[in-house]
Parts: C-alpha cells; structure tokens; sequence
C-alpha cells in the first residue's frame, strides 16, 4: 500500500494536527436541562480524541438561535463550565477540538424560543421542512423577518460565542454558514426576498456571513476560525438559483479575513455528491487557507482527493457516529462498525458512547 497523506501530521494555522482526518459535526440531541452539554459528551468526544481536529455537534449561541430538542448551547456559563470538561478530556488524550457555532434562524419553532414568539429569518418565508420538538418530527414554525436593527444583535451572538468558546477551552471554532440555517438562509435567494442591504445582489446576501466570519475572527483570532458552507445542498429548504458567482464571492470574502478554514460539504449534505453541478476547484483555488472536504468520503475517495492536492483535510461524520477509533481503522484497513440511525438523535449512552474500539474493550478509561 502506497502511504497516504491521510495519516500525516497538519499544521492547521497555529496549531498541529496529528493527521488530516477531521470529525465532522454532529447533532446528537442529548444536552441537558439549561441546554448544558450532557456529561457524556466528556466520555464520546474524548473517545474520539485520535482523529486530528474533533468539531462539536452545532451548538446554538443564542436560545433564538435553537431549533432542536436538547441541543447544546454556547452562551450561558454552566454550557461553558460543561464544554471545558469536554476540551480538557480531548487536550489530555492528544486531540484538538473546534466548536460549531449555530443560529438556525427560521429552522424552529416557538416551543424553543424566548416567550413562545416566531423564530427569525431573512424574509417570513416558511421553510417546507420538519424541526425535532417534543419527542417527535413538527412542521417548523413560520418565521418573522428580522428587522435590519436586530442584524448587529446577531452578529454580537456568534461574537460573544467565540468568547465563550475560548474561555471553554476550545482551540477554535467552526462558524455554521451551512445547510440552510440562518446565514446560509441570508445569502441564498430562495430564502432571503429582502429589499434591504442585506437582500438583493449577491454582495448584500452574502453581508451577514461575512460580517460575522470577520467579527469572530476579531474575537477568535482569524487563524482559530473556520467556516462550513454546502453550495448546492437542499438541507432546510434552502435554494439559490446561481450558487456559483455566490459562493466564489463568499470564498473571496472569507480569504480576505484570512479565515483558518474553508469546510465544505460537496452535494447533498448526507445525500449525493452529484446532486447539481459545482466547481468546489474554483474554492479551493480562490481560498489561502485550508480547503476541508466532506460528504460521502470513503478511504479510497480521501486518498484520491489528498493526492490531487484537491484538499487538505476529510471530514468524517456518520462513521464517527459508530467508530471511535476510525483513524486506526482506516490505517489498518480494519472493519467499520455500522452507525445505528435509531440512536443518532437523543437518548443516553446507547449508540453514543457504547460503540466498541478495535480492542473490543469499551474505552472508559478515566
Ligand atoms: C441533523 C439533525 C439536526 C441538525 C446540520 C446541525 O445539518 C445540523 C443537523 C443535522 O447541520
């Protein structure tokens, strides 16, 4: 076997990498009361410690910017005291650790937001999707517009979430431009109808995303800030009717802040790669830092695209959800545990942190 660049060591800006495998984030819907991150969270991402940079579940940085049951936040301080644990276990085990700063915006419903109101979005459009609320799958709420003065507010929320997240102990942060929530919702058109400076060209809808990738990168350090975008995928509802001039101006914008990392989902999120037409090339060539692929990669996929110099890091989701110790796996060319979809959102332990090593023996150690 040829050796592969999967398994080397990464400078990632001021921080190394022990191998270009990144675990994608997860939701996994087991936070606590107070939205606190559950004390599980310890034990499953330290398990996971070997792959080179761990990314956290998305975690809402605002209680408007929760859309889910029981999904963990990064605003209050018992969410920060929790999330320390979390880094520390991973800084004793060897890892590093980014945490997934989230506004689902009109992906919600009132049950989740502050006094019962709408959840909020570019344009009180309601998105034909299904939000997990209450122990079962709901239509999501119809949402409000934001009003051009509440956009500061927003961009302060991912800005103290940063904070937050350093003072937790994380080695950087993930900003979630992805997958229709908030900022993915601001700079797509089929989402985003307003006539403000922030709707319109491709220039005003890409502002928010922007605005807030340049104020956590402020607060971060830009060399400890990513960004995860997905182009063309249909997650939520989202749509934009020429997504190529629209992410080519993001990358450039991004490139200008000197964001860490661009992570991108090629495709579908979780679905086909191929699903539209998409020249992720022109992101890779327009963008300094580092190009993060992800969406259905397999070892023989990572490889391929690690040896073109099409990417520098994979990120990995589900089979990191049923595999612990992937890296090793991968290395060895050992079998794969298969994920459990019945345990991936809520729930304790069971299909959490109960997925067995190469060892066979649970990882528990304390
Ligand atoms: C699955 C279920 C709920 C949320 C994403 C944060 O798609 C999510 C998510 C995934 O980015």
């Amino acid at each position: 076997m040829t050796a592969s660049k999967l398994f080397e060591p990464y400078k990632l800006g001021s921080i190394t990498l022990s191998n270009r495998i990144a675990m994608a984030p997860l939701t996994r819907n087991r936070a606590i009361a107070g939205m606190v991150p559950n004390p599980l969270a310890i034990e499953y991402y330290g398990q996971r410690a070997s792959a080179g940079l761990l990314i956290t579940e998305a975690s809402q940085v605002s209680q408007q910017g929760q859309g889910y049951q029981d999904t963990p936040g990064i605003y209050s301080p018992e969410q920060i005291a929790a999330w320390r644990k979390v880094t520390d276990r991973v800084h004793e085990r060897g890892g590093r650790i980014f945490i997934q700063l989230w506004h689902v915006g009109r992906i919600s419903h009132t049950s989740l937001q502050p006094n019962g109101g709408a959840p909020v979005a570019p344009s009180a459009i309601q998105a034909k999707t299904k939000t997990f609320v209450g122990g079962a799958f709901t239509d999501v709420s119809a949402p409000r517009a934001l009003e051009l003065g509440e956009i500061p507010g927003i961009v302060d929320s991912f800005k103290r979430g940063a904070a937050n997240a350093l003072t937790a102990g994380f080695d950087g942060v993930e900003i979630h431009g992805a997958n229709g929530y908030l900022l993915d919702q601001f700079a797509k058109d089929g989402s985003n109808k307003r006539n403000d400076a922030y709707g319109g060209s491709i220039e005003n809808r890409a502002k928010l995303m922007l605005e807030v990738a340049k104020a956590v990168a402020a607060e971060a350090g830009a060399d400890r800030t990513g960004i995860r975008i997905s182009p063309v995928t249909p997650a939520n509802d989202v749509s934009d009717s020429n997504p190529q001039p629209l992410f080519d101006h993001i990358v450039d914008g991004l490139n200008a802040e000197k964001l860490v990392y661009i992570h991108v989902i090629e495709g579908a999120t979780g679905g086909p790669r191929d699903i539209a037409p998409f020249d992720y090339a022109s992101l890779r060539k327009r963008f300094s830092g580092t190009y993060i692929a992800n969406n259905g990669y397999d070892l023989t996929l990572a490889n391929k695209v690690l040896a073109a110099n099409e990417a520098d890091l994979i990120a990995f989701g589900k089979l990191f959800i049923s595999n612990p110790d992937l890296v090793e796996r991968l290395k060895t060319g050992a079998p794969l545990n298969a994920p459990d979809k019945a345990t991936f959102y809520g729930g304790g332990a069971k299909g959490y942190t109960d997925y067995p090593t190469l060892a066979g023996a649970l990882d528990t150690a304390q």
